[in-house]
């Protein structure tokens, strides 16, 4: 799981392993591991915290990962903006594993602000894209799923 602080990473991964949002989060120090099956595929899904998923420690997290969900917050275009340059560093590091990308908080649909540009540019990029919603579970599923398939490929 990579991507700017608060964008869901930890609801995410919590909501498809646990089946549970909690509103009230603990912010979880380090990095959490969680094992899932997924049709015939265990996925060990790395949960690591912290402001900055780019700082060396967090990056040295990747080492080994077959594939990663790129989180974005679809409420703050900056979040997704960075994604390509996370996706940089990723590569930099494990080289251009399967990935998918997940718009998260698509149940905040006031504040909801992807412009139709944006979502181009990320198509662009050969991503598979979710509008996912840790909260209400739209796309949670299909989006570990995916990934799971692309790993499997
Ligand atoms: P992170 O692990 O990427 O840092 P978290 O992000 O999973 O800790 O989530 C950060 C905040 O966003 C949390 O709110 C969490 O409840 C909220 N959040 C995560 N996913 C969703 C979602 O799909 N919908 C909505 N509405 N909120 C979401 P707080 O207020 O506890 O900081
Ligand atoms: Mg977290």
């Amino acid at each position: 799981m990579v991507g700017d602080f608060s964008v869901g990473k930890t609801s995410l991964t919590q909501k498809f392993v646990n089946n549970v949002f909690s509103d009230k989060y603990l912010t979880t120090i380090g990095v959490k591991i969680d094992t899932v099956e997924v049709d015939d595929t265990k996925l060990i899904i790395w949960d690591v915290a912290g402001r900055d998923s780019l700082s060396p420690v967090n990056v040295s997290y990747l080492v080994g990962a077959a594939g990663v969900v790129l989180v974005a917050d679809g409420t703050r275009p900056s979040t997704v903006e960075n994604l390509f340059d996370i996706w940089s560093s990723v590569e930099k590091r494990i080289g251009d594993v399967p990935c998918v990308v997940a718009l998260n908080k698509a149940d905040l649909s006031d504040g909801w602000s992807v412009s139709e540009e944006t979502v181009n540019s990320l198509h662009d990029r050969g991503w598979e894209i979710f509008k996912t919603s840790a909260k209400q579970g739209d796309e949670v599923g299909t989006l570990f799923e995916t990934l799971a398939r692309k790993i499997n490929d």
